[in-house]
């Protein structure tokens, strides 16, 4: 059986367990953390994540680390339910909402509003800096939170008319948001708030956000 290495708590690991989930392919999961525990990821990163971040995934005698690298992988070896639009240009811009998440929410989400409310308490006993916390929200979120809006036409997903690595990089930004409390206004983001809620209800993220929940004590 395939084995992914990463705490749910990451959203980068979050999007490989909404793909293994959506395809149903069953694996074993080691949910190293490595920042917290260093000295235990170096068991394995040197060998299966040689830039040292999760998540990673050993199928055999295959290693590969990078959320994005193992999903197109996972198409590869289980193309069925398609993960990735078949005509090109839905194709293309599947990646590019991918990258929007990892490239473009993430840096935000994740190290201005998680890591400031969740992880840097909870981990590193550093206090919350709520002036980088308000600006995120208030100031640097709503641009992105604005495109999305603007891109969200009238289906249910962002490309096409399936669910796809578009919404899994775009959605687990938005749980790694509501894990720290914060999620869009349905007031001045209607589609996009209703779009989130939509991604979010489906069993591969509820499964994989109840598990950072329970990692983090959180109901
Ligand atoms: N592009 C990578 C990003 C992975 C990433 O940055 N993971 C973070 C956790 S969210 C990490 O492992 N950071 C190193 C650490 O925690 O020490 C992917 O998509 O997998």
């Amino acid at each position: 059986m395939p084995t992914l290495y990463g705490a749910p708590v990451s959203p980068f690991v979050r999007k490989t367990m909404v793909a293994l989930a959506e395809k149903g392919i069953a694996y074993e999961h080691d949910p190293v953390l490595p920042a917290v525990a260093p000295a235990e990821f170096k068991r394995i990163s040197k060998e299966i994540s040689p830039l040292g971040r999760i998540p990673a995934y050993r199928d055999g005698d295959l290693t590969l680390a990078d959320s994005s690298v193992i999903i197109a992988y996972l198409e590869r070896i289980k193309p069925s339910p398609a993960l990735y639009p078949s005509e090109p240009r839905d194709y293309a811009r599947a990646l590019w909402f991918e990258e929007y998440g990892d490239g473009g929410l993430a840096p935000i989400v994740g190290a201005k509003i998680f890591f400031q409310k969740i992880a840097g308490p909870a981990f590193f006993k550093q206090p919350t800096d709520e002036a980088v916390v308000n600006k995120a929200i208030n100031e640097e979120l709503p641009p992105l939170f604005d495109y999305l809006e603007a891109q969200l036409a009238s289906g249910d997903w962002l490309v096409g008319h399936s669910f796809s690595v578009a919404d899994i990089g775009i959605a687990t930004q938005f749980a790694q948001a509501s894990l720290a409390g914060v999620s869009p206004d349905a007031k001045r983001w209607p589609k996009l708030a209703a779009y989130v809620d939509r991604a979010l209800a489906r069993p591969s993220f509820a499964d994989a956000v109840g598990k950072a929940k329970a990692m983090l004590g959180l109901k």
